[in-house]
């Protein structure tokens, strides 16, 4: 699925094309947020070093090789107790119905287990068909990381410029929190960022990702309420292009005055970022609300058929015992699951890994003692 990415640049489309597109004329502003450069006052400072001997400097370099090490693991500790985090809730729930200190435990156990973390019945059975009726860690371990086989394969360091993603789903799922998070994310690794503020539905949506884009410092494209947003899109994609920027993040109506008429918005956003840049939208990702745990799963079907989403990302995790639900929705959907979310801050975004989320949900059910 990810062959897009390899699709070769066009030209730079030309404006006119999407007059035809766009119907109104819309007033378009770019904001580009300060880039201060920092004026860092380099400070002289008088080469001490120099007076130190050989002894002092080794035991200096020591010191330094010991904090660099306890830096790393104290940003490698959050990392983890996220998933952790993300689980808490479901495991808690879980708490009464979990037997404490065995090996193996028995099928209807943990058939109980995971219907009660949200996983839907029929995948509860796909994944226990043919084990035995006492069930080891192992076993059950390698059947439930291969319900998420739709995990992606994404070559990061191979990605178009612009990449341009579209976000997409209901509102409230968290959309524009997790545009912020991803804009950090990409931030963090050095990349240039330049958001959408896609969602002309709502005043308060563009405020909002307005704020987060000035907190995050990275520029956005935004116009007034009730214009066309794929004028937006528009502008944002030709913005990336002229200016060099690595990423491309689109917010999109959650909610118009009718199904309809947010369909055909979605679609022809879709079809302006084509035109903007061949091959845009790269990534059309889909918001879940963890907290709806299956629930979601008919909201997701119902936008995958009228765009075609490449992935999805769980909001909210944090805050909900329905933890199991990703299981039903990765597998129902047949969609990969990119990233959660676990937290309201633009930090709490974890990058999705099978393997770990399965080991974090079987370190609750398989205690030691
Ligand atoms: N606890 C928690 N809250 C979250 C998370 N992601 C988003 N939220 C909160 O969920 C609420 C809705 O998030 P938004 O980002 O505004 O959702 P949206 O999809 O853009 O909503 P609309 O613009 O109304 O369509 C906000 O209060 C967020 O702070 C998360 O991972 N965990
Ligand atoms: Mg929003």
């Amino acid at each position: 699925m990810f062959s897009i990415f390899k699709r070769k640049k066009k030209e730079e489309p030309q404006k006119e094309e999407l007059q035809e597109e766009i119907v109104e004329q819309e007033e378009v502003e770019v904001v580009q947020n300060d880039v201060v450069e920092d004026n860092i006052e380099e400070k002289i400072e008088i080469d001490q070093e120099s007076n130190l001997d050989e002894t002092s400097k080794s035991k200096e370099q020591e010191e330094i090789t010991q904090e660099s090490k306890e830096e790393e693991q104290e940003q490698d500790q959050p990392k983890q107790s996220f998933f952790a985090r993300a689980l808490n809730k479901t495991l808690e729930n879980l708490k009464s119905t979990i037997p404490v200190g065995v090996e193996k435990i028995d099928f209807d156990t943990i058939e109980e287990i995971l219907i009660e973390s949200d996983m839907e019945y029929e995948i509860v059975e796909k994944a226990m068909t043919g084990l035995s009726d006492k069930i080891s860690r192992k076993d059950l371990r390698h059947r439930l990381v291969s319900l998420f086989e739709h995990a992606p394969e994404v070559d990061t360091t191979n990605l178009p410029k612009p990449f341009v993603e579209l976000i997409i789903g209901v509102n409230g799922a968290g959309k524009t929190t997790t545009i912020a998070k991803l804009a950090n994310r990409y931030k963090s690794e050095g990349k240039s960022v330049i958001l959408g503020a896609g969602d002309t539905f709502r005043a308060a949506a563009i405020e909002q990702l307005s704020i987060w884009a000035s907190k995050i410092d990275v520029p956005i494209i935004k116009t007034k309420q009730g214009h066309d947003s794929s004028a937006v899109a528009f502008d944002t994609i030709h913005s990336a292009v002229s200016k060099g920027i690595d990423h491309v993040i689109i917010d999109t109506a959650g909610r118009l005055q009718t199904q309809t008429n947010l369909n055909n918005e979605l679609k022809k956003i879709v079809k302006v970022c084509g035109k903007a840049n061949d091959g845009a939208p790269h990534r059309k990702l889909m918001i879940l609300d963890g907290t709806q745990g299956n629930s979601a799963i008919a909201q997701a079907k119902a936008f995958n058929e009228i765009v075609g989403v490449d992935g999805i990302i769980v909001t909210k995790l944090d805050g909900t015992a329905k933890g199991g639900a990703l299981f039903s929705i990765s597998n129902q959907l047949e969609l990969p699951i990119f990233y959660i979310g676990v937290g309201e801050s633009k930090d709490d975004l974890v990058e999705f890994s099978p393997d770990k989320f399965v080991d974090g949900l079987l370190d609750g059910i398989y205690t030691t003692n």
